[in-house]
């Protein structure tokens, strides 16, 4: 596997902005010479006698000798640190300027401004972590809630990996089993185990489904649960929007067709992020602007696990009303009846008999009542959707991984069925090896290296 790691790489860790303090790391081989020609310590000791992982004050200066900030400097001797290389971190000012004088100082030294990620590339290139635990690091950078933030470090941990080599032992174990029978047919070894094979594969094929549905629940951690406003105009979706968010994060008038733009935001149900989506109110209109806010909300529409389908009970139903409830008929709906405040005009039956299956909750996004509730409903409908057994299972990854594991499962369940109809076993065997190579895609034992550069790719700068 390609080992790009003879160049020392450098970048600014912390994100572009002004904040207390800014890092600036870099990791290589000629870390630790250029930080000599770029920092004087205060204490008068030569370069060479700084203690490893230890802060120390001085300047930076460029190539003229001229201080540019005055920084804490660490290093970080190979093998023990992030990518396992010789690593140096200077915590300098928080501001643009400084950071970026003295990554280009560094630069000026021969080192190459790092890619996304290639700071935790290098980690697993270096047999520090495997893929997935790599990936996991994403995760964490990620994490919008504590669960999420749990989820990720067992990853990190190495939980998803060692799911994922029992499963591959297993495999190896019986294409050892195969082979030999395979290999030696006439010696005295006993003929490959039917029943044993058929085993092996129907446990393997357990603990993959197992992870395909405790990745259900890591993918809503991870990512959130998309969760879409829904509802006629001036129904008080941007109002509701608010409150669950508790500030005035959208425009809010009573003109019809006040939201045209999608408004994102993520809120906290009880550890899981729910990334909330408010949209234009859904009806026939002329204007032009309205229209394209419209059908951007249809588009959202196609990808929403959650609709929160709003009615505003002190107006009669409209036909538009009508025609939206037929749009999300196969999908997960609470509905929201607002305005509770205000004397009704629609009967609850009446909105009842056209979603039946549905949730349905009180509010006035107004009086911010029943959010509450609301939000319980919110959890219980994913709880159910999702069947969130106990946090110790739930693992995040991401729509590879996940590929990955779906393909594999459907190796494993070849391999049964070649059993079943009574093919060669050689021929069960393929089935076998190609899911064990599928599941080396996760832990990074079998890839190539265009998806791990990609995979990489998805990571921030300085990390
Ligand atoms: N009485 C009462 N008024 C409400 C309630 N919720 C919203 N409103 C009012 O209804 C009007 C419309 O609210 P919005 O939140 O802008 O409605 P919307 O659905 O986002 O409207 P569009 O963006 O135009 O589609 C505003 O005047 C709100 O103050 C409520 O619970 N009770
Ligand atoms: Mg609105």
């Amino acid at each position: 596997m390609l080992k790009d790691n003879c160049e020392t790489i450098a970048a600014i860790s912390t994100p572009m902005g002004e904040g207390g303090i800014g890092i600036v790391r870099m990791s290589g081989p000629k870390s630790f010479d250029i930080a000599q020609k770029i920092f004087r310590p205060k204490v008068k000791r030569p370069f060479c006698d700084l203690k490893n992982r230890t802060l120390y004050l001085g300047n930076i200066i460029d190539s003229k000798g001229e201080i540019i900030d005055e920084v804490l400097l660490a290093i970080f001797k190979a093998p023990y640190t992030y990518t396992r290389e010789d690593m140096v971190e200077i915590n300098c000012h928080g501001g643009l300027a400084s950071q970026k004088r003295i990554l280009s100082c560094i630069l000026d030294m021969g080192a190459r401004l790092a890619e996304p990620g290639e700071f935790t590339k290098r980690a697993f290139l270096n047999g520090r972590i495997d893929l997935s635990q790599a990936e996991a690091v994403i995760d964490i950078i990620r994490a919008k809630t504590d669960r999420a933030l749990a989820a990720a470090n067992r990853k990190l941990k190495g939980d998803f990996s060692k799911k994922i080599e029992q499963v591959r032992s297993r495999l190896l174990d019986v294409m050892a089993h195969i082979e030999a029978n395979i290999d030696f047919p006439e010696e005295d070894i006993p003929e490959a185990d039917p029943v044993y094979i058929k085993g092996e594969i129907t446990e393997a094929l357990n603990i993959t489904e197992e992870l395909i549905n405790n990745i259900g629940a890591g993918r809503i951690l991870n990512e959130g649960l998309s969760t879409l406003i829904l509802g006629n105009t001036n129904v008080g979706k941007s109002s509701l929007l608010n409150a669950l968010l508790q500030e005035e994060r959208a425009i809010v008038t009573d003109i019809p067709g006040t939201t045209r733009d999608i408004i994102e935001e993520y809120i906290d149900i009880c550890g899981i992020p729910i990334r909330i989506i408010d949209t234009a109110g859904i009806r026939q209109t002329a204007d032009e602007v309205e229209q394209i806010g419209i059908s951007r909300a249809m588009k959202y529409l196609e990808e929403a696990e959650l609709v929160l389908l709003i009615i505003d009970i002190s107006r009669k139903l409209t036909e538009d009303d009508l025609n939206l409830i037929n749009l999300i008929k196969d999908k997960t709906v609470i509905v929201v009846i607002n305005k509770v405040d205000l004397p009704a005009a629609v009967d609850d039956e009446e909105i009842k008999a056209l979603l039946s299956e549905a949730r349905f909750v009180k509010i006035s996004a107004l009086k911010q009542e029943g959010i509450e509730e609301l939000k319980n409903t919110i959890y219980e409908v994913i709880s159910d959707k999702m069947g969130f057994i106990s946090d110790e299972g739930i693992i995040t990854a991401d729509e590879r991984q996940r590929r990955v594991l779906d393909e594999s499962r459907k190796f494993l369940e070849g391999a049964l069925a070649a059993i079943d109809r009574g093919m060669p076993i050689e021929m069960v065997e393929i089935d076998i090896r190609d899911a064990w190579e599928k599941l080396g895609e996760i832990t990074g034992d079998t890839i190539s290296d265009e998806i791990i550069n990609t995979i990489f790719q998805k990571f921030c700068i300085g990390k």
